[in-house]
């Protein structure tokens, strides 16, 4: 605007606004390089195992910040057992989880502006790592019908035979530790069965001594 000598107005200033208009020159940002997450195996399909997040610098509520989340690839791959929902949920595909075949498995995931656009905006990458969570599903099994065992008379305390139990479950956890007991056999109350908890073996014990030569 102009000015006369004295420096005074001589026209009233004229406001003008520029305004910027926002470019998509930011990508979008995961809010961590590794998701770390955890479901149990045989969890119902469409179970709810994490929510994703990323940020975009760019205007907000435009298309510049609007994200779009997507699966890349699954470690180990050979089907598809998660999928991640626009909005960033991750869940189950299937009930199939089980942890005895497959304890973990990775996701490259992908977050894109502009919702997703496969012909344009920008993408942020990173890994999710889900564990699998054992759940009780497999029974113990001995490894003989049949068991037989001797001991000499007068002694007590003592290992009369040990029996081996397998479980496919998470060793060393409630759900592998076999539990052993008498049904029958032990009215008089010399045997006992102790589980030996690093090896998971039923351990049969002569606890009472039996009065073998009675005297008439
Ligand atoms: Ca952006
Ligand atoms: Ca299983
Ligand atoms: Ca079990
Ligand atoms: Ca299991």
């Amino acid at each position: 605007y102009a000015k006369d000598e004295n420096g005074k107005d001589v026209e009233p200033a004229i406001d003008l606004r520029v305004s910027v208009e926002d470019i998509n020159d930011n990508s979008p940002v995961f809010t961590s390089e590794v998701f770390v997450c955890s479901v149990e195996e045989l969890s119902a399909t469409n179970t709810l195992i994490m929510v994703l997040n990323a940020t975009d610098a760019d205007k907000p509520n435009t298309l510049n910040t609007k994200l779009a989340y997507k699966i890349v690839s699954q470690e180990p791959g050979d089907k598809l057992l998660f999928l991640l929902t626009k909005d960033g949920e991750v869940r189950t595909t299937s009930a199939t989880l089980d942890r005895e075949q497959q304890a973990s498995y990775s996701l490259e995931v992908e977050v894109k502006d502009r919702d997703g656009d496969p012909n344009g905006g920008l993408a942020g990458t990173a890994k999710v790592k889900i564990k699998v969570v054992d759940v009780n599903d497999n029974i113990p099994v001995l490894e003989k019908e049949e068991y037989s065992g001797e001991v000499e008379e007068n002694v007590e305390g003592v290992e009369i035979l040990r029996m081996k139990a397998f479980d496919d479950d998470e060793e060393f956890t409630d759900n592998w530790f076999a539990n052993f007991s008498i049904i029958s056999g032990n009215e008089g109350g010399h045997f006992q069965i102790i589980t030996d908890e690093q090896t998971n073996e039923g351990v049969l014990m002569l606890v009472k001594v039996r009065k073998l030569n009675k005297i008439c």
